[in-house]
């Protein structure tokens, strides 16, 4: 049977809008506290998107806009283990950030979730960000119990191959104990629904102003937000189902127009 069972959530874009003021401040403060002079302004973060997962963005940094810089050692054993100490440090002043309340969910998300939980659909992420980012995410800025509100959390390093490759939504799926026709995926990116859809998901996608130039062909749905009754979303790709903000029967109605 190909009931709509589970919804699986993106974070970073998807959720709430992280990146700019969030991962990209952090990632800046952890360059500062190493004596580094990296500075990553919104242009450029925009360019080191194209690369999900914090530590494959600074690799993928030095390799394409900073290939002069000189790191201490040289070994490529022992540029892995820098990496993964400034991206520690990243994780600790990003984590920090969320505890002080300074990135908000992004409209219509709260509201959704605790839909779907009302009707009976189960919940679950499937992210390239690390889990304490997620914890602290939900924790601070949807509600203190609100990693409890998801079956599944799959994120980062849980996978071989971070997005685009489907290796996560897969994860998610096989923890559910569903098949892709069972569930939806939501996603904000050209990486994530490349991801969403190599792993047979029907997706729909809320833009950003990181990805609002994406490539979404093959989405379900693409919306500039989710929408609340009082603040409808526009819709940029696909059928809306005649709703102004997104809910659970126009996610039934998209779920079954996808097979
Ligand atoms: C999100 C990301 C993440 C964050 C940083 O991609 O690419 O890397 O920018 O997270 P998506 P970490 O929304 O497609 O999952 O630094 O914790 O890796
Ligand atoms: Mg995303």
């Amino acid at each position: 049977m190909n009931e709509l069972k589970a919804l699986i959530f993106d974070v970073d874009g998807t959720l709430a809008d992280t990146e700019r003021d969030g991962h990209r401040v952090a990632f800046n403060l952890a360059f500062a506290e190493a004596g580094l002079d990296w500075q990553w302004s919104v242009a450029l973060y925009g360019q080191l998107l194209a690369v999900t997962g914090g530590k494959e963005r600074i690799r993928y940094y030095l390799d394409e806009f900073n290939s002069d810089y000189e790191l201490p050692g040289g070994g490529p054993e022992e540029l892995t283990r820098y990496i993964a100490r400034l991206h520690q440090a990243k994780t600790r002043h990003y984590t920090r950030m969320l505890a002080d309340g300074a990135i908000p969910m992004r409209p219509g998300v709260k509201r959704l979730l605790q839909e779907a939980r009302d009707s009976g659909l189960r919940l679950a992420i499937a992210t390239t960000t690390t889990l304490a980012n997620v914890t602290a995410l939900l924790q601070h800025s949807l509600a203190a119990d609100a990693a409890s509100w998801f079956d599944v959390i799959a994120a980062g390093d849980m996978v071989k191959a971070k997005k685009p490759a489907p290796d996560v939504f897969m994860l998610a799926l096989q923890k559910l104990g569903l098949t892709p026709r069972q569930c939806l995926a939501f996603e904000d990116s050209h990486n994530g629904i490349k991801s969403a859809m190599g792993a047979d998901l029907c997706t729909v996608v809320t833009i950003n102003a990181y990805t609002e130039g994406h490539d979404f062909s093959g989405a379900a749905l693409v919306l500039d937000h989710y929408g609340e009754p009082d603040q409808p979303f526009t819709v940029l790709q696909g059928d809306a189902m005649g709703a102004r903000f997104v809910n659970v029967d126009q996610l039934r109605q998209i779920h079954r127009s996808c097979y």
